[in-house]
């Protein structure tokens, strides 16, 4: 257990400057008015909430950024610099103290700061990346310029030539600590990433070839191979890795995904390891919602995500 206290900081990330669909900034706002708060505490953890950045103030900071603010193909990077630093400094802290730390996004480019303050405090992360995407772009191989899509590349330390901002990204994940589970659309350039640099990479072809289960198991081994699968783990939950069916409302929704059950299964899976230290759960955007039963199945997932994650369905 590296998380003894069953103390918990939930993190508010209110970011949407990686990538261009105004709403996703919502998520927490949406998912805390759902009763995350009072659902954890239900489950026995002690929850305090942080809120390191402001809807408010950012909104502003889009529009004023909107065009000055580029660096090669991408779009606004010193927004996303200045942003994720603050959320790096939140998750660090509370990591630091033994508590899990639990960030609502929010775009993914927010996961550039989670990861990195998880790392901070344990050297030996492993980190599961669920997600329809593999968001590896670099700032070269970006074609979108969003950089939702391009964490990945910063946590490995694949953009040498970045803007001032982003030069705080310690970019110390080596590519071997890295798993994703529920890819479906990967970039060609991100698809030569992954194969050079040898990372592990179960997509929808192989939930569907070995089953959830068997596919996390070799998720786990794969991230830590000399410990048979155990030692500290993060997990950052696209919520599009998720069928649209079950989350509608998000931003760039795949069809062919992970089952809710599927979904949940896999975070009550990591629950069972005790080795969970932080999760995200980003790009919820209720914005996108073409009525209101999309909001709340999407919103009522995430929250069920980190419900399972922190233990809800264990016996
Ligand atoms: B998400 C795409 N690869 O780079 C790109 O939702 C999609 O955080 C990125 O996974 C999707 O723009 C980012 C085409
Ligand atoms: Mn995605
Ligand atoms: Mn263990
Ligand atoms: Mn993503």
């Amino acid at each position: 257990n590296y998380v003894s206290s069953k103390e918990l900081t939930i993190i508010q990330a209110p970011f949407c400057g990686g990538q261009g669909k105004p709403g996703v900034e919502k998520g927490p706002k949406y998912m805390l008015k759902n009763g995350l708060q009072s659902q954890l505490g239900d489950l026995g953890w002690t929850t305090t909430v942080e809120t390191p950045l402001d809807a408010a103030e950012l909104k502003l900071m889009m529009e004023r950024d909107e065009v000055t603010d580029q660096y090669k193909r991408s779009k606004r990077p010193n927004l996303v610099g200045d942003n994720t630093k603050k959320i790096y400094h939140a998750v660090k802290k509370t990591c630091s103290e033994g508590k899990f730390a639990l960030t609502l996004g929010g775009d993914h480019s927010i996961a550039i700061g989670t990861v990195s303050g998880a790392l901070a405090q344990y050297p030996d992360l492993g980190l599961l990346w669920i997600d329809a995407h593999a968001d590896i772009n670099t700032l070269e191989s970006t074609n979108s310029g969003n950089l939702h899509g391009c964490p990945v590349s910063f946590l490995l330390g694949l953009n040498d030539d970045c803007p001032e901002s982003l030069k705080w990204v310690p970019g110390d994940l080596k590519p071997e600590k890295i798993a994703y589970i529920g890819l479906r659309d990967v970039d060609d350039a991100e698809k030569k990433i992954i194969k050079d640099l040898g990372i592990k990479a179960f997509s929808m072809y192989h939930v569907d070839k070995y089953g959830i289960n068997k596919v996390i198991e070799m998720a786990l081994q794969a991230v830590h191979p000399e410990t048979n699968g155990h030692g500290p783990i993060m997990c950052s939950y696209d919520v599009d890795a998720v069928d649209p069916l079950f989350v509608p409302a998000t931003g760039t929704p795949v069809r062919g995904g992970l089952t809710l059950r599927e979904a949940l299964f896999l975070v009550e899976r990591l629950a069972e390891t005790k080795d969970l230290v932080a999760l995200d759960i980003v790009e919820c955007n209720p914005d996108l919602a073409v009525d209101d039963i999309h909001v709340s199945n999407t919103i009522s997932a995430g929250c069920a995500i980190a419900r399972c994650a922190l233990g809800e369905t264990l016996l």
